[in-house]
């Protein structure tokens, strides 16, 4: 394989922008090389700069779940266009997107449109502060929910990639205001609530910890985190803009069978275009400006463009039968080829079509026993898949998405070259 066009542009790019990447990740600085260029994509696959092709598995980091540049999709925008790319205004499509949602997520009685998913739970922690009149809110060590300054304290993704997981910039006396605890371990959170006692608006999760590698919930771990805010006056705030329609479509909540009081979504309800979403009980959310006290505002909020993309892909996922079967059944298949391709050198954890390997001899279900994997081997299994055509996330602390567009060939073709890799790496 080639990669000459991509590391020229991007030899350039590290000129024009930090790191000439415009999201950390996407710098392959954990894998050693430079990143590659994508030229365009279709389907399940990504051709970049060099004309290579590969079957993806990062899916643009989880939005892509009917593939790129889905014919429905693709043709919902360009209708789109042609009316005009955004007004400042309301307009009936965003009434049909939230009545999506809410169709399928009946908790989000009422909900907010943003424009990322940052946006979305950036404004839930402010509602919640509002809604209770408390500043300090629990999220989970390893757990991201995007960069605004109170949620970058100990959090995964690119950040925990980048050894920053306290990002600089973030002043002490707001960090402080975070308070975290361990996933899966329940006695790290009541000693907060102990600890803290009236004082924390809001708990804040990842009802499947997906930006430490894929770490599903303990069972009764959810159900647990629902009764302690209850009783001790805090709102369970679940952030499933990676799960909320990937892993049904009723998200994390429908799945495990607990509601929230607050719901942040993005990703897929944008179907690859810009669409962040808040939203919860009406009581809470009526506290929203222009409504209430709480003030949230974005120029190209629920604009024409994304709301046709998210409402197209919705659209397409409640009106194909089988489709999350589907999904996750390749996802298993997945799954089951990578336990049988390296053996005892690694554990696979898998949530519906969410898939993660991690490079260690013990169960991972938390943070520690996340971190505790080899993130040189995860390096060297990335160069040895990509080598067959095969993209993943260049981290461990990552996911690997499945999309409805991996049909029998790719899984085929992939689970082939996890043989060979495992082979190869010394399986
Ligand atoms: P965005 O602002 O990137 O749209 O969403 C932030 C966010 C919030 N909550 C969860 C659970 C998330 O996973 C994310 C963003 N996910 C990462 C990938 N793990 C985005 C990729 C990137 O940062 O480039």
């Amino acid at each position: 394989m080639e990669f000459t066009r991509s590391q020229q542009l991007y030899e350039e790019s590290v000129q024009y922008l930090p790191g000439g990447v415009n999201s950390p990740v996407r710098a392959f600085r954990a894998v050693d090389r430079h990143p590659l260029f994508i030229d365009h994509a279709k389907g399940a696959y990504l051709y970049d700069a060099d004309g290579n092709q590969y079957i993806d598995y990062v899916c643009s980091w989880g939005p892509c779940i009917l593939g790129h540049a889905h014919p429905c999709v693709v043709r919902a925008v360009q209708r789109a266009c042609e009316g005009g790319l955004t007004f400042g205004a309301p307009t009936e499509q965003e009434l049909t997107l939230a009545k999506l949602i809410r169709a399928c997520m009946p908790s989000m009685e009422v909900s907010r449109l943003v424009s990322s998913g940052t946006e979305a739970v950036m404004s839930a922690v402010r509602l919640a502060r509002g809604f209770t009149g408390r500043d300090k809110i629990i999220k989970f060590r390893g757990c991201y929910h995007g960069h605004s300054d109170g949620l970058l304290v100990k959090a995964g993704s690119g950040a925990l990639t980048q050894s920053a997981p306290d990002s600089l910039g973030v002043p002490a006396d707001y960090a402080k205001l975070t308070l975290v605890a361990e996933y899966n371990h329940p006695e790290s959170v009541e000693r907060l609530f102990a600890e803290h006692p009236g004082e924390i608006a809001a708990l804040l999760v990842e009802p499947v910890a997906a930006n430490m590698g894929v770490v599903p919930p303990e069972s009764g771990f959810l159900s647990f985190l629902r009764e302690i805010t209850k009783d001790h006056g805090a709102l369970l705030i679940f952030d499933e803009v990676i799960t909320g329609f990937r892993l049904g479509p009723g998200g994390a909540q429908e799945y495990y069978g607990v509601t929230p009081d607050l719901t942040t979504l993005g990703k897929i309800i944008g179907g690859g275009m810009p669409v962040g979403a808040y939203g919860g009980k009406r009581e809470i959310m009526e506290l929203v400006a222009p409504s209430g006290a709480v003030y949230q505002a974005g120029t190209l909020s629920g604009n024409p463009l994304a709301t046709a993309a998210g409402i197209e892909t919705l659209t397409v996922l409640s009106q194909t039968p089988g489709i999350y079967a589907q999904l996750d059944q390749n996802a298993k298949r997945l799954a089951a080829a990578m336990r049988e391709s390296f053996g005892e050198r690694v554990r696979v954890n898998q949530a519906g079509s969410l898939v993660g390997m991690f490079f260690t001899g013990q169960n991972v279900m938390d943070y520690e026993t996340a971190v505790s994997s080899d993130t040189a081997a995860y390096a060297r299994y990335f160069h040895a898949m990509i080598k067959q055509g095969i993209y993943l996330a260049p981290s461990q602390y990552e996911a690997m998405f499945v999309s409805a567009a991996h049909g029998e060939a790719e899984i085929t073709k992939t689970c082939e070259a996890l043989r060979s890799a495992g082979e190869r790496l010394g399986g």
